[in-house]
């Protein structure tokens, strides 16, 4: 029975006061984890307890937890707090235009929420089945999140800045059968035509047979009878109550896609009730939450950031969570003050590439705002560089406010690596020390544990945690072979890490070939395959180069089929970026393209992406054995053609 009077949030748990307070609770949760993880699962509402904390089947690698447990997402961040505050701001909208919020109670939530989901059952969702999510952050997405969670559906939500392609290959793949989109997105100075693509995504697809449109602005877009239908109109047709769908602790929640080191995307799920539970515990505990808190994380609800600290870690714990519709530039590089301001953010969650946009543009804008509020400042997506981090520290927090290096990953669900704020002592550059339950290791090439302090290695996690993604949608195979292969029975992040000698973690960045662009993760061969589908392009390699506001830039190397006529190379260069920005999507565009003779490739036709990395960030000799090279000469033109004669 759910008592809702003595409903235990996250916020009520003890926080760690001390080093000596966070080491004895780390000590525990890694000694007895059962009993700690029963212990965090008490924070949320459960319609039926779970009779089982963890069942691992390590051949299979498969964990399941809170076995048994059946709650529901959606009660857990709207109705209980609807309850007991109903009239607790629960979300704040930050439309584009600056100065103007909207602000929805936990109450006016409930009935959102409510309406939506009756709309989807209208549309024939039932529980399990996926509902694809193409939004732009408006309110609307948030209820349709929630609304998909309290029916039991599973929601995969697509970055509103990926193409049409994109779009179209992560519907098919979790095989969505009701899309919802908008009309049009406002986005800074710029509107994206959001209908038009999904238009183009679904063309001839009948396996979606219902798009529903939120109507963002008054554009009026095509609209196909029987199968398009407005947002407003649907909602308006229902009442603001609809019955919440229990689901088993292992239910899925959503599905999220996000790249790896193949051409194709994956779809990585979550589950409902360890899910939850890690995104509530970690909101709390690494911004320090309180109830009163406005948390203000400016993550697009296209990415893992803005799922788990946008929407559920705040909303599972009660707290006011900010909606982000504008960029952080515009109309100017003053816009996240000035909504710290106008808001009283407690707590202001980021990525570095921001932070680096908006020191460039000066620290006068930075000085018409206060920011007194701040408590806590967050920072994840990319390693952080101290000068950044002090720059965060000193003048955006006066030097008061504590910083979080947050590190993680889609498929970690939360954070994993953080200080506790007022807690860790800091070091600008390190995201410190591991998150309660969570057991490192740092591996060589060869597979071994390396211990002691001033190491590098492999980043591996040495046992679950209930935060973690339980598979690839619809490729279980793909899953153990991505993450428990490489290291047999470690979770392995992909990420290369330095530990120094207080046992602090330094990331030091992806090992894979996956590239992390302004925060974002894009594989390399998504682009070479974008690359390769231009007529004129026989092969491409793709690798990373460092970039002042970006963290690492696309640099492209391509091959060009001998027959092509080449009238200028700039034209080609431009339609080469114009074909990747119509595959992916624009944060895919390359920086740089320079046609190549050859690619250095080893006798066994491997790339050999070190040589290739060397000459992108403007290394000319030192690339260390290319005895292996099948052409060791093609080195040489590559370095002319890209920097030139000596
Ligand atoms: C949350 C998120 C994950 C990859 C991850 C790593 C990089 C994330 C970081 C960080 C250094 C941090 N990353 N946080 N690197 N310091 N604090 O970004 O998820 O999009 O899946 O990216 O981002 O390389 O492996 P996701």
């Amino acid at each position: 029975m759910i008592d809702l009077s003595s409903s235990p949030l996250a916020l009520g748990n003890p926080r760690a006061r001390s080093m000596d307070e966070y080491r004895e609770s780390y000590r525990q949760s890694l000694a007895e984890p059962e009993r700690f993880w029963r212990e965090q699962a008490r924070t949320l509402s459960w319609f039926h307890d779970p009779y089982s904390i963890l069942d691992v089947d390590v051949e299979e690698v498969d964990f399941s937890w809170f076995t048994g447990g059946r709650l529901n997402a959606a009660f857990n961040c709207v109705d209980r707090h609807a309850a007991v505050h109903p009239g607790k701001p629960a979300l704040i909208w930050a439309k584009n235009e600056p100065g103007e919020y909207k602000t929805f109670t936990f109450r006016d939530l409930k009935h959102h929420v409510g309406r939506v989901a009756n709309v989807l059952k209208a549309h024939g969702v039932r529980k399990g089945d996926r509902v694809c999510l193409y939004m732009p952050m408006i309110p609307e997405t948030v209820f349709a999140m929630l609304a998909c969670a309290r029916i039991g559906a599973v929601h995969s939500v697509v970055f509103a800045g990926f193409s049409a392609e994109a779009l179209r290959e992560r519907i098919l793949d979790a095989g969505c059968e009701v899309l919802v989109t908008a009309n049009e997105a406002p986005r800074g100075p710029k509107k994206v035509a959001l209908k038009a693509i999904a238009d183009a995504a679904i063309e001839g697809l009948s396996q979606i047979r219902s798009v529903l449109v939120a109507r963002r602005t008054d554009a009026s877009v095509p609209m196909r009878a029987g199968r398009d239908f407005w947002l407003d109109d649907e909602t308006a047709k229902h009442r603001s109550t609809c019955p919440v769908e229990w689901v088993a602790s292992e239910d899925p929640l959503f599905v999220l896609y996000t790249s790896g080191s193949t051409g194709k995307p994956k779809g990585v799920l979550h589950t409902t009730a360890g899910y939850l539970v890690y995104a509530s515990m970690t909101h709390a505990h690494a911004f320090d939450a309180r109830p009163d808190d406005v948390h203000f994380c400016t993550a697009d609800i296209g990415w893992i950031t803005g799922h788990s600290y946008v929407v559920y870690g705040p909303l599972v714990n009660g707290v006011t969570t900010v909606l982000l519709e504008a960029t952080p530039n515009y109309p100017d590089a003053g816009r996240l003050w000035e909504i710290t301001d106008a808001l009283g953010a407690a707590t202001l969650y980021t990525a570095p590439t921001a932070l680096r946009a908006l020191i460039a543009a000066g620290d006068e804008v930075l000085e018409r705002s206060s920011r007194k509020t701040l408590r806590v400042l967050g920072s994840a997506g990319e390693p952080i560089s101290p000068e950044v981090w002090t720059w965060f520290h000193e003048k955006v927090g006066h030097g008061k406010a504590s910083v979080v290096d947050t590190w993680w990953q889609t498929e970690t669900g939360g954070v994993m690596i953080t200080p506790l704020p007022g807690v860790t002592p800091c070091k600008a550059g390190s995201a410190t020390l591991p998150f309660y339950g969570i057991d490192l290791a740092l591996l060589d090439d060869e597979g071994h544990v390396i211990h002691g302090g001033e190491v590098s290695g492999n980043l591996c996690v040495t046992r679950p945690w209930p935060g973690q993604a339980r598979t690839l949608y619809g490729n279980h195979r793909r899953f153990r072979e991505t993450y428990f292969n490489r290291f047999p029975s470690l979770y392995f992040t992909g990420d290369g890490c330095r530990r120094d000698d207080d046992g602090y973690y330094w990331i030091t960045g992806r090992v894979d070939d996956v590239l992390n662009v302004s925060g974002h993760r894009l594989g390399t061969a998504e682009v070479e395959s974008a690359l390769s589908r231009h007529d004129a392009v026989a092969e491409s390699a793709v690798v990373g180069f460092p970039h002042p506001i970006k963290g690492t830039g696309i640099f492209a190397y391509v091959v060009l089929r001998p027959d092509t006529p080449v009238e200028s190379a700039e034209q080609l260069i431009g339609a080469l970026k114009e074909q990747v920005r119509h595959m992916i999507g624009p944060i895919a565009t390359p920086d740089r393209i320079h046609m190549v003779p050859g690619l250095p490739k080893t006798r066994s036709g491997k790339i050999m992406r070190r040589i290739l990395r060397g000459i992108a960030a403007g290394q000319r000799e030192g690339f260390g054995d290319t005895s292996t090279l099948a052409e060791p000469a093609i080195v040489e033109s590559i370095i002319t053609t890209v920097l030139g004669e000596e």
